[in-house]
């Protein structure tokens, strides 16, 4: 039976929820949710996730929401050692990076909703407090650097040998940054590191609707962002 993901190609977790399923050769069936047309808060969408949130998935009887949460049930369904090991220990190092992200990481989204969204598809005006909240943002960015990627040391999120479902939280929403337009040059390893993410033909794949959404709107696009692009 396919697994029924109901997902968004501009959101983050949507999109990490899709490169387990593509990475995984899981079959499944994409339902898109129209945010134009407020189809995550109809009361037949918020019986699969009552939050109004994507991603969810329906798997037979297992309903789901919380990207997280259905990344691990995916992993330890269809056995993804590699993805989501099933030794305890390595589990909680990595839940480490799964929990600092949703106030960590997700800043990048956040910030680009309040200054890039909201003001271009909402009409809802910019915060005032713009250079506070990108030093934050900034802040962030070398966490990440630091703590995860160990200032260069780990090729992938705390050290381990291929890409985890860390790694796909991560690159799903470390992508936004291209609609922020920020500089990477002060970030050399998370920049390499974006780079190389978006080298896995998956991620990649999963990536081209975004990419040519964000190409379409974001003005002066970096050269960095558009190489990545490709
Ligand atoms: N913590 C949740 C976050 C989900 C989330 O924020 N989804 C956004 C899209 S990126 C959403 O569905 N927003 C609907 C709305 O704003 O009405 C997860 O990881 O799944």
């Amino acid at each position: 039976m396919s697994i029924q993901l109901y997902f968004n190609p501009l959101s983050q977790p949507s999109r990490a929820v899709h490169a387990i399923l593509v990475i995984g050769k899981i079959p499944h069936d994409l339902h898109n949710i129209d945010f134009m047309k407020q189809e995550q808060n109809t009361p037949e969408y918020k019986k699969i996730s009552p939050t109004g949130n994507v991603p969810s998935i329906v798997d037979g009887d297992v309903v789901l929401f919380e990207s997280h949460t259905i990344l691990k049930y995916l992993a330890k369904k269809f056995k993804l050692e590699n993805l989501y090991p099933s030794d305890i220990v390595k589990q909680a190092i990595l839940d480490q990076y799964l929990d600092w992200h949703h106030t960590g990481t997700r800043q990048i989204t956040l910030t680009a909703r309040d200054f890039v969204f909201y003001p271009k598809f909402v009409g809802k005006p910019a915060p005032e407090n713009k250079d506070e909240r990108f030093k934050e943002l900034e802040w962030y960015l070398k966490a990440f650097e630091e703590i995860f990627l160990g200032n260069g040391k780990h090729q992938y999120i705390l050290g381990f040998p291929e890409p985890t479902i860390a790694d796909l939280s991560a690159i799903c929403e470390l992508s936004t940054l291209f609609m922020l337009n920020i500089d990477l040059t002060p970030h050399p390893h998370l920049h390499k590191y974006i780079k190389h993410m978006l080298s896995i033909p998956e991620v990649n794949q999963i990536h081209q609707q975004t990419f040519e959404f964000t190409q379409k709107f974001a003005e002066n696009l970096r050269q960095e962002y558009i190489d990545l692009m490709k």
